[in-house]
């Protein structure tokens, strides 16, 4: 038995979780959560990142000695850092308002559809390409030598070393899916040094041993090396969806719900832009064909909103209200930001000229009723546009708490869910750790050993999907 620490940072808490694993065992517990709380600062919004790496050095003090380290985190976002190494300010939260009409600027020099031809990434606001053109002229960027993405600024503070991971680098817009390399002459266009970036690497590479520093803060003995992991939170979380065959959709849901399917190849077709499917990199070469759409943010900035109400309590109200009463676009980009959200779905439902969700019980009902109407037409997209049909969609990540999410989920898809497990993210960390150290075998070997040993919850498809075709019309254009 193997002792890995996972360090895996959401949007909404980080976490470092320790697992174990053996030829059959693969067991995880919690070390250390703690909240990631962005910053609005009067520049905009800001990652608090010393917190969040004072989180990771103390949940390896908790996780206590272990074989190895790795880490993920949230995409797209980056620390910049001098020719001293050090840290040049927080980073940039990618919700705050520096890339909005940015994409517009770079659609001039490179049209949208050479974009997506060459990267096969979905048009997001946050994408690193767009931040990168919003800094342009920044003292900031303009004495910065290197740039770190969050999970591989953790990394070189925690060894020293700096390099890019390609599952997260492929969320830059940067990265060719085909090549699996930089798209150097889209760079070259764009104005984009891309001698910024450290080296790639990729999922099993070694990333260097903790420094004596951080093992005397710590109090871990080395050597502990780093390893490399897919240090997209999403990439992580698709390699440990337990799946037995390959006629499967995902969903990973958290802050937001990521869905879609894995694929040995990007699709770069016209349709598929059109639908705005990305085509991030994965394990081992894989594609993750998929959508985003806002996932429990929408309930998270409500939950905020009304003071933290009991989020149980609050989930049993939202199901005794009327279904598909009312529904929004869980896909719109206009509940991006932080703020207000509940009116902002409220307005939302009056200008569709359907009834307005009033009381917290209403409006989450809408939220749920809207992301499972979403998760529908991600999943019955992706299949047509891929021809690469499903029998089962498994849902991951804390989203699997929530019973009535993935009920409507299974009704919405005409398909029977899986849900499990809720920490997909550290278990694909633990697993590809594993792997890279020859106690796990191939990916498949992973989704088996996750299949045998993690807690799932099977939700048969209710009813027919004539409703949720109903709701979908309401949305339609
Ligand atoms: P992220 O990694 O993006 O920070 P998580 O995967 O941790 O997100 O998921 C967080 C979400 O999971 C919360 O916003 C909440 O909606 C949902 N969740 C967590 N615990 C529960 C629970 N006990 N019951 C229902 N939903 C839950
Ligand atoms: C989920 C996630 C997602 C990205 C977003 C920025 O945590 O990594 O895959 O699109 O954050």
């Amino acid at each position: 038995m193997k002792s890995y620490a996972a360090v895996d940072l959401g949007a909404s808490s980080g976490r470092v979780m320790v697992g174990r694993v053996g030829p059959d065992t693969l067991e995880l517990t919690e070390a250390h959560r703690f909240p990631n709380r962005p910053v609005r600062v009067p520049e905009g919004l800001r990652w608090d990142i010393l917190s969040l790496y004072a989180g990771v050095l103390d949940g390896l003090r908790a996780a206590g000695q272990v074989d190895s380290v790795g880490i993920d985190s949230w995409a797209v976002d980056y620390g910049l850092l001098d020719a001293d190494g050090a840290l040049l300010g927080n980073p940039v939260h990618y919700r705050d308002a520096r890339t909005e009409g940015v994409a517009e600027k770079v659609w001039a020099t490179v049209p949208a559809a050479e974009l997506y031809a060459a990267t096969g990434l979905q048009y997001a606001p946050f994408n690193t390409l767009y931040q990168l053109t919003a800094a342009r002229h920044s003292a900031q960027l303009a004495s910065a030598e290197r740039l770190l993405l969050i999970p591989d600024l953790l990394t070189y503070w925690l060894t020293g070393e700096a390099g890019t991971e390609l599952t997260n680098a492929s969320t830059t817009q940067l990265i060719d899916p085909r090549t699996r390399d930089w798209s150097y002459d889209l760079a070259t266009r764009l104005g984009i040094d891309l001698k910024l970036f450290a080296p790639l690497r990729r999922p099993g590479d070694p990333a260097g041993l903790l420094r004596p520093q951080v093992l005397e803060e710590t109090g871990l003995t080395g050597p502990v090396p780093v390893t490399t992991v897919g240090s997209h939170d999403t990439a992580s979380a698709v390699a440990a969806v337990p799946a037995t065959g390959e006629r499967f959709a995902y969903i990973c849901t958290g802050t937001w719900s990521l869905a879609g399917l894995e694929l040995d190849a990007p699709v770069l077709t016209e349709a598929s832009r059109a639908a705005n499917f990305t085509n991030e990199l994965g394990l081992d070469g894989t594609v993750r064909y998929l959508r985003n759409i806002m996932g429990l943010w929408l309930l998270q900035e409500c939950v905020r909103e009304w003071g933290h109400p009991d989020l149980g309590d609050l989930l049993s109200a939202a199901a005794e209200v009327a279904p598909l009463r009312s529904v929004v676009d869980a896909g719109d980009a206009a509940f991006l930001a932080p703020g207000r959200m509940a009116s902002r779905i409220a307005d939302a439902c009056r200008e569709s000229g359907q009834p307005v969700p009033e009381s917290p019980a209403e409006v989450t009902r809408c939220i749920l009723d809207s992301l499972a109407l979403a998760h529908r037409r991600a999943v019955t997209e992706a299949q047509s546009l891929a021809g690469h049909p499903v029998d089962v969609v498994h849902i991951v990540g804390g989203g699997t708490r929530n019973a009535l999410l993935c009920q409507l989920t299974a009704d919405a898809c005409g398909l029977p869910v899986v849900a499990g497990p809720a920490e997909a993210a550290a278990l694909g960390n633990v697993l590809v750790q594993a792997r890279a150290h020859g106690l796990v075998g191939d990916r498949a070997a992973m989704r088996e050993l996750l299949a045998r040993t993690q807690p799932l919850r099977r939700y048969e498809p209710r009813g027919d999907t004539a409703a949720w075709q109903a709701a979908e019309a309401r949305l339609a254009p």
